[in-house]
């Protein structure tokens, strides 16, 4: 079997030598070969069309102001339209980047994207982000003035956090920003990045009766731990992205002192107060 080209950019991935010392790398738009156009493209149509029927309304307006095509995005372009809108900026990043930087960049509206792209035969799932994830997945929402405005109130406290809190703010981001679902006119819809950038885990999230779909509570969410490298067995619903802003605007240092004295909570755990919200009914798959 031919081995896929190796693709220019191959090896800008994990390639942190380039690094400017807030862990940025310069994304250069023409690098990207024919391979990573047509990944792009190829994850682009797919999940544009699941996003159409179940993200939520502000992302699929972020999308359509952006002007996302079927190219690789050039991120000072798409930079130059967001900061007109919401004072957000995308950098590009060699891949994960540490917590305290990421966070500062949150707090200064910069969002940290990989600049390189997955392979073919990770198309369905990769472990670690890369730039459809972080720019599909992430980027549009930055076009909604309230979710902007969460994003960098979330990095403030991020970068106020100690090391001994930092695990409840990144179980806000996680169950929010990555895996999020909101209450809208048309029933429950999606808006976590990582829900919204995989096919398989959209289906799932919208309509599986297997996971506990449960009314976001800021504290909650802080108490529940969460897997990475699975199906999510817990998702939160939002009523608006105006409860997620709020909630970043608390005095921290106690929560956390309250947190700290309940006891964690597993993922897959319905409380006994709580009350589930239906899966949506799903046109059964033809
Ligand atoms: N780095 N590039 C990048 N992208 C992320 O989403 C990211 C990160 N570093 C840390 C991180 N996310 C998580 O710890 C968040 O909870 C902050
Ligand atoms: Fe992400």
């Amino acid at each position: 079997m031919l081995q896929p080209s190796p693709s220019p950019t191959a090896g800008l991935r994990g390639d942190y030598s380039r690094m400017q010392a807030d862990w940025t790398v310069p994304q250069d738009p023409r690098r990207y070969g024919a391979e990573e156009q047509d990944i792009w493209r190829t994850l682009l149509r797919r999940q544009s069309g699941l996003a159409r029927q179940h993200a939520c309304p502000q992302f699929l307006g972020g999308l359509a102001q952006l002007d996302i095509d079927e190219r690789i995005p050039d991120f000072s372009q798409v930079s130059d339209a967001l900061a007109r809108r919401t004072g957000w900026r995308v950098v590009g990043v060699p891949g994960l980047i540490p917590d305290d930087v990421f966070y500062g960049h949150l707090a200064h509206r910069r969002f940290p994207v990989t600049v390189w792209i997955r392979r073919r035969d990770e198309l369905d799932y990769l472990v670690e982000p890369d730039l459809f994830h972080d720019f599909f997945g992430h980027v549009p929402l930055l076009a909604d003035p309230v979710f902007a405005d969460y994003m960098q109130a979330y990095g403030q406290r991020g970068v106020e956090a100690g090391a001994a809190n930092i695990h409840r703010l990144a179980r806000l981001y996680w169950y929010t920003v990555e895996f999020g679902l909101i209450r809208s006119e048309e029933g429950v819809k999606v808006f976590g990045a990582g829900i919204i950038s995989s096919a398989k885990e959209t289906l799932y999230a919208i309509g599986s009766p297997v996971p506990a779909r449960i009314a976001f509570d800021a504290g909650r969410v802080m108490r529940t731990a969460y897997e990475i490298d699975k199906l999510q067995r817990t998702y939160f619903v939002l009523d608006d992205f105006r409860q997620l802003f709020d909630a970043t605007q608390v005095d921290f240092p106690p929560l956390y002192a309250a947190l700290a004295r309940q006891p964690e909570i597993p993922t897959g755990t319905v409380l006994p107060h709580e009350r589930l919200i239906a899966a949506a009914a799903l046109p059964q798959a033809a």
